[in-house]
């Protein structure tokens, strides 16, 4: 409002007297009902949008991806807070390769990378360290062509072998070593999208997808912490929810009795029924179909193993698509009449760029 009565006065001072046989009451009268009409229009175009979904299910990746596609680029100072954390990430996840080596009694095909092993073991267990010597990235650079670590690697991407970390982005990461560890070098985009950051508080992205300006939040904390702010997106114009379709034979860490999908169905019941979203739209993501496609046709991992009511063939994507999505639907249906339901990888941006394209909010 206060917008609205500056750029008034503004236009007062810029207006000619002589031109306007109307009063001057009424002449402000009908500016100020201008002005009023143009900030409601504004205020309409703008979409809030929050994300929300289970752990993991990729939505600071999705809000990230949507910044680098339709919102500012990031700075310099950003690219030099996430090389830190991208180097962080890629010691730590080595660490977590590391130590499935030993859970499974994988051998190094080198004998003497253990030394290199324990290197980065040991700067993991230090959590301030900031400080990255070159011995480690060389370490890294040893591992890396070692036949044992690669085997690990490959069975943790996608905790295909129930480990809970997944190694996706490590396998990423340490394919582009020398660049992320030249000193001067910052992260690309794709480097960015590809780390990962604990997120306390809010994260706010404003960008435009066509022609609406988009504020996107994800919110940080336990649940017990989301609950106290969620009112405060009771105004919001859509609820992005994200699970990951590639859970379905994977259980929740906390508790080993529950499939992961089912949680996110349950989360997702939880929404659709909110009071403080019973007047924003529902769009459904279903993400890391890149994953999900390679595990089903791989036909090692049936669906109907975890889910015993699917019918259908076992490697039939379009049919295990839509026995997941008639599932999110069915419960949406008890109190809304319909949701929007997109299959995305969020990595990737034709994917992200196609279901911004046909999202009508
Ligand atoms: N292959 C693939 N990986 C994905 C996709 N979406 C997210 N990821 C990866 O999944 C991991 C988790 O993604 P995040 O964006 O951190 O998930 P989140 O929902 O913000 O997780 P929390 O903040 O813990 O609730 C990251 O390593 C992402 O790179 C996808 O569509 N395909
Ligand atoms: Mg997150």
């Amino acid at each position: 409002m206060r917008e609205v009565y500056e750029r008034l006065h503004l236009s007062r001072l810029h207006a000619s007297p002589w031109q306007d046989t109307r009063s001057a009451e009424s002449r402000r009268n009908d500016e100020v009902d201008d002005l009023l009409h143009e900030w409601a229009n504004e205020k309409k175009r703008e979409a809030k949008i929050l994300f929300t979904g289970c752990g993991g299910s990729g939505k600071a990746t999705l809000l990230r991806h949507l910044r680098i596609l339709y919102g500012v680029p990031y700075t310099g100072d950003e690219r030099r807070q996430w090389k830190m954390t991208i180097i962080k990430n890629m010691l730590s996840d080595s660490d977590a390769v590391l130590q499935y080596m030993r859970d499974q009694r994988i051998e190094f095909e080198n004998d003497s990378n253990k030394d290199y092993a324990q290197a980065i073991t040991a700067w993991s267990c230090n959590d301030d360290s900031n400080v990255v010597s070159g011995h480690i990235f060389e370490a890294l650079k040893y591992l890396r062509i070692d036949k044992g670590y690669q085997s690990a690697l490959f069975q943790t991407r996608d905790s295909w072998t129930h480990y809970p970390h997944s190694t996706l982005n490590l396998h990423y990461f340490i394919n582009n070593l020398e660049r992320l560890s030249a000193p001067n070098d910052l992260p690309s985009d794709e480097d960015i999208l590809r780390a990962s950051k604990r997120l306390c508080g809010i994260t706010e992205v404003i960008c435009d997808i066509g022609e609406r300006k988009c504020r996107l939040y994800e919110l940080g904390g336990s649940r017990g912490e989301r609950k106290k702010w969620i009112h405060l997106f009771d105004d919001c114009s859509a609820v992005f929810f994200l699970a990951a379709l590639n859970e379905y034979d994977q259980q929740l860490s906390e508790d080993s009795s529950v499939n992961r999908l089912s949680e996110a169905l349950t989360l997702f019941e939880s929404v659709t029924r909110s009071v403080w979203f019973a007047n924003s739209a529902i769009v459904l993501f279903f993400t890391k179909v890149d994953i999900f496609l390679e595990k089903v046709t791989s036909g090692e991992i049936p669906i109907g193993k975890y889910f015993p009511e699917y019918d259908m063939l076992p490697n039939d994507i379009a049919a295990a698509q839509e026995f997941f999505a008639n599932k999110f639907k069915k419960v949406a249906q008890i109190t809304r009449k319909e949701i929007q339901v997109h299959y995305i990888n969020v990595l990737s941006a034709e994917s992200v760029k196609e279901a911004m394209s046909i999202l009508q909010i």
